[in-house]
């Protein structure tokens, strides 16, 4: 049994196949786990997650330390409930609607199941008034299910992507289903305090309770607050990392191969309809049409992360930027030198960092963005104070990070004259923005999220215990 249980869709490992045939792990680090990591090992905590694949295997292991239990998915269900109800209805309908969400009741019936499952699972491993963490979009039933199962838990939400405005969620056919899942929760956390003010007042309208500023005050006698919780990086890790002499020698080698232009563009994406990458790779080909610089002086690097291959938004979202990336190439490249460097695929860690490392100017454009972790870890790695950051409005990262170029990405024209503007910085208005934005993510990494978050939540009015901070 665990005082401390992270319920999230995905482990912090990946399940591989050994070279022999049998399982094996490989970790996946990503900001989450970097977070999560110091609370769960001060607080014998363990991570119920989706392993990915369809191996049914359900037992309990560790993995460098941390304790990991597998919740397996058969083929439907990744198809009903991961790509069907959370990729293809909540996604979109939580981004601001960027494609038509579609509502189909077989979707919903998995996502019910799934959640269930994960409620269940979480039951049976906490112990006597233990702390439950359950992470995003994928499992917001599992709050009201698990406290039917077990009233005796502290039980935290937190939502990683945008929570939309009343007009747009009210399309769900299952509106009032998702609230009140979310309410079985004493804490729910979001990017900013628009999707907690969102949320508060859909409760009110949608489901009835008694509401006074972040509170909602059910009729068991319950309360919940919902407030923000802006999350962020391991900036001191990308800052170490960005200056590993490997990371440097590294972004050099890449910046000699690009043909060392004077100013190099770079966006980083999961290869998703949110982030703006048509756009913004149609507004730097404008720019450079218009010759305000040539292929001699600026190039793009693109890297487009696969993700979510299996629905057909996706695939054609794909097809489009590449047909795009080539018509551009094809009018402004010349022999050996390219506009737009477009690499579609995942890197290791370390070759981000080199990445960051050797880029001028850092564009992350999405239409809506929970936070964007990419823009907080390239101003992580700008030691020196160098670089410029152009940043979409829609990004939750844009609350803190004021002194980016910040952008509409609905105003091609707008974003043309950010991109121009930080080509044409001095180094000097460079080194002061980024000094500012540099001072915003250190103060404020991850570590401080995790512990405010749970902070927060060791202090909602339950009879469960709370957690003991980190060391
Ligand atoms: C969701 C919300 C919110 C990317 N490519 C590679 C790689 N990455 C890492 C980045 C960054 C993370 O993945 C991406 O995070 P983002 O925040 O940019 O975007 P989403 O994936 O959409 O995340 C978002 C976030 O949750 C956290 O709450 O900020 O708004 O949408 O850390 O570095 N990492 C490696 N290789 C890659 O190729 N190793």
């Amino acid at each position: 049994m665990f005082d401390l249980v992270i319920v999230a869709n995905r482990l912090p490992v990946d399940r591989i196949k050994l070279p022999d045939g049998s399982n094996g792990w490989r970790t996946s680090p990503g900001g989450l786990v970097t977070a999560i990591e110091p609370v769960m090992r001060s607080n014998h905590g363990v991570w119920i997650g989706w392993p990915g694949g369809t191996d049914g295997d359900e037992e309990l292991f560790s993995a460098d330390g941390l304790d990991l239990a597998p919740m397996s998915m058969s083929a439907e269900e990744i198809q009903l409930f991961y790509e069907g109800f959370s990729n293809g209805c909540l996604w979109p309908l939580y981004h601001d609607v960027v494609v038509k969400p579609e509502f189909h009741r077989e979707w919903w019936d998995a996502y019910v199941g799934v959640n269930q499952r994960f409620a269940e699972k979480a039951a049976s491993l906490a112990a006597e008034g233990a702390t439950v963490w359950v992470q995003d979009y994928q499992l917001q039933l599992v709050p009201q299910m698990l406290r039917t199962l077990r009233p005796d838990l502290r039980i935290g939400f937190y939502l990683h992507i945008p929570f939309p405005p009343a007009e747009l969620f009210q399309q769900l056919p299952w509106r009032r289903q998702i609230l009140e899942g979310l309410l079985g929760a004493d804490l729910v956390g979001f990017q900013l305090p628009g999707a907690a003010q969102n949320f508060v007042r859909l409760v009110r309208q949608r489901v009835g309770h008694k509401t006074h500023r972040d509170l909602v005050y059910l009729p068991d006698g319950r309360t919940v607050r919902a407030a923000a919780f802006p999350i962020s990086i391991d900036a001191k890790g990308f800052e170490d990392m960005a200056r590993d002499p490997e990371v440097e020698a590294r972004a050099d080698e890449i910046r000699e191969a690009l043909g060392s232009p004077r100013t190099v563009f770079l966006g980083v994406d999961r290869l998703d309809y949110t982030k703006g990458i048509f756009a913004r790779l149609r507004a730097f080909a404008e720019v450079m049409k218009e010759g305000h610089f040539s292929v001699e002086d600026a190039v793009f690097v693109q890297v487009a992360v696969p993700s979510r291959e299996q629905v057909e938004e996706y695939r054609i979202l794909r097809d489009e930027i590449e047909r795009l990336v080539g018509r551009i190439n094809g009018d402004l490249g010349e022999i050996g030198r390219p506009a737009i460097h477009y690499l579609h695929s995942s890197y290791p860690r370390k070759e981000m960092a080199a990445l960051y490392r050797m880029a001028d100017i850092m564009v992350v454009t999405p239409y809506r963005d929970g936070m964007n972790l990419v823009a907080k870890e390239y101003v992580a790695t700008r030691f020196e104070n160098d670089g410029a950051l152009v940043l979409s409005e829609f990004a939750g990262a844009a609350d803190e990070l004021r002194q980016a170029y910040l952008v509409n990405p609905h105003d091609i024209n707008g974003m043309k004259q950010a991109l121009r503007d930080a080509y044409d910085a001095s180094d000097k208005e460079a080194a002061k923005r980024m000094k500012a934005m540099r001072r915003t993510v250190t103060q404020n990494d991850v570590k401080a999220w995790a512990d405010s978050f749970l902070a927060a939540l060791a202090q909602v009015e339950t009879h469960a215990k709370a957690v003991r901070p980190t060391a």
